[in-house]
């Protein structure tokens, strides 16, 4: 009843707080433990929540839970999908995501001007036990189109950009509890719950 969440992201620490509270889970964060960020050299999000849940649990004697995900646009042949972070960074290494989602803008334009681009988000979990050497995934997805320019100040990421499918408001734009019902990072949840019931 102990869980490393093996994220360096607040903004998806937060998400995954709210999701595992109803469970009664006493979760500690890998900024409390002071644990380092793995270098995420794998091919695919279940890969690289793997490695990071992998790293967590063993360096942490407890179980770890990680997340890899990111945003894969139709028009760019799924980018900038496991570099989802990457675009976001400059030359030091900053994050700052209004260049991210600038980036995205700009390249859907270069490729298909007058559209709502599609796009969708993906999320893959990972859970690991100490020592164990592997790990168990659940992904979720969620469809949707880009819009700009960027709205709304309430979620992370490239989230004042993405109008989920059937849905006028952005995620920046919609209350945490109403992403919630609807996102990847649920749906990958909900499957992880399932399996350890
Ligand atoms: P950790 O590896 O420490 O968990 P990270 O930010 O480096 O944090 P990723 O490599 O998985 O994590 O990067 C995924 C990026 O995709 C993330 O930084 C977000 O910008 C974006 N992303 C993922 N889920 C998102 C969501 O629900 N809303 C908006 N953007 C999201």
């Amino acid at each position: 009843d102990k869980l490393v969440i093996a994220t360096h992201n607040a903004g998806k620490l937060r998400e995954i707080a709210a999701l595992i509270e109803p469970l009664g889970i006493q979760c500690f964060s890998a900024k409390e433990l002071d644990l380092p960020e793995p270098e995420e050299i794998g091919n695919t999000f279940a890969d690289n929540a793997d490695l990071k849940a992998r790293e967590a649990a063993d360096l942490s004697g407890l179980p770890a839970l990680a997340d890899d995900s990111g945003l894969c646009v139709d028009a760019l042949h799924g980018a900038p999908g496991i570099f989802s972070a990457r675009w976001a960074e400059d030359e030091e290494g900053n994050r700052d995501w209004m260049r991210a989602m600038d980036r995205v803008w700009r390249e859907c334009e270069a490729t298909e001007p007058d559209a709502a681009p599609a796009a969708h988000f993906v999320c893959a979990l990972a859970i690991a036990w100490p020592n164990d050497g592997q790990a168990e995934n659940f992904e979720g997805r969620v469809d949707g189109t880009l819009t700009w320019p960027p709205r709304g100040e309430k979620g992370f990421g490239y989230d004042p950009i993405f109008v989920p499918a059937g849905h006028e408001l952005t995620f920046g734009e919609m209350e945490p509890d109403d992403k919630h019902r609807m996102s990847h990072r649920a749906e990958a949840f909900r499957k992880l719950v399932e399996a350890l019931q």
